[in-house]
């Protein structure tokens, strides 16, 4: 069941000043923008765009810190670029990392993070996992090397090897729950209804890091220290107005 956000955290979101990374802790709300990104590494094509959440430096895990995300869509895809405080080995050590997505926006519904955050799917890498059913991943089938880790479906992502500062990933707005052509790897709920239902046009996502032992270490934003919330909102930016077209006249 999607729930209403809380108006107060929304206000509160909303008027925060983006200037000190200690202010991006807790719900954050991003700015939406309409941009259409090349996942190839070059993060030119985000000039322009002001961080979503910015991260301290320090607080990092096993392998990552993240320093800030950028967030963007355009009609078929929705971007998110991960910006680490120096060059870090993102292809090789990728699922000690995580980008949660809590679709209905309800805490309580999907995988309960340690944090206060449940999320319907998450993305390690390329991969997407179904995480509606509580569990880390919503599969039949064990998980194995055979069948992919239980992924049902796969994101951009750029660069996947060498130390790197920033990733870029996309992935379609258009996507749904459901087995692939192969039937790999048993989703429990194969429904084929949307992961960004178009009845709503926002969902919260927030990134995660973890130590050796895979017990989450960092989280981008930083969690609410008196109510452990985490997450950044975000709102689908429509396509930009069209000119008026002469041809009406
Ligand atoms: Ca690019
Ligand atoms: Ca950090
Ligand atoms: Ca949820
Ligand atoms: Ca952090």
């Amino acid at each position: 069941m999607r729930q209403a956000f809380p108006l107060s955290l929304l206000i509160l979101g909303l008027s925060g000043i983006p200037s000190l990374s200690q202010e991006y802790y807790g719900i954050v709300t991003a700015v939406p923008v309409y941009r259409t990104i090349v996942v190839d590494g070059d993060v030119s094509d985000w000039d322009g765009i002001a961080p979503a959440c910015l991260d301290p430096s320090g607080d990092g895990g096993l392998h990552y810190d993240f320093a800030a995300c950028y967030l963007a869509n355009d009609r078929d895809y929705f971007y998110f670029r991960i910006t680490f405080t120096s060059p870090q080995p993102y292809g090789d050590y990728f699922w000690y990392l995580n980008t949660g997505f809590d679709t209905d926006m309800d805490s309580n519904t999907g995988h309960r993070w340690p944090a206060v955050f449940g999320s319907e799917f998450n993305i390690q890498g390329r991969q997407v996992f179904d995480q509606r059913c509580g569990d880390w991943v919503c599969t039949i089938d064990p998980a194995s090397e055979e069948n992919l880790w239980g992924t049902f479906a796969y994101v951009d992502v750029a660069p996947m090897e060498g130390n790197v500062t920033d990733v870029e990933f996309a992935i379609r707005r258009d996507l749904v729950y459901k087995n692939m052509e192969d039937g790999q790897p048993g989703l429990s709920n194969p429904d084929e209804s949307p992961l960004f239902d178009p009845e709503f046009n926002d969902f919260i996502l927030v990134f995660e890091t973890e130590d050796e032992t895979f017990t989450s270490v960092e989280w981008m934003p930083d969690t609410d220290p008196n109510s452990n919330e985490t997450g950044i909102i975000y709102t689908f930016a429509p396509p930009p107005a069209d000119v008026p077209g002469w041809d009406l006249y």
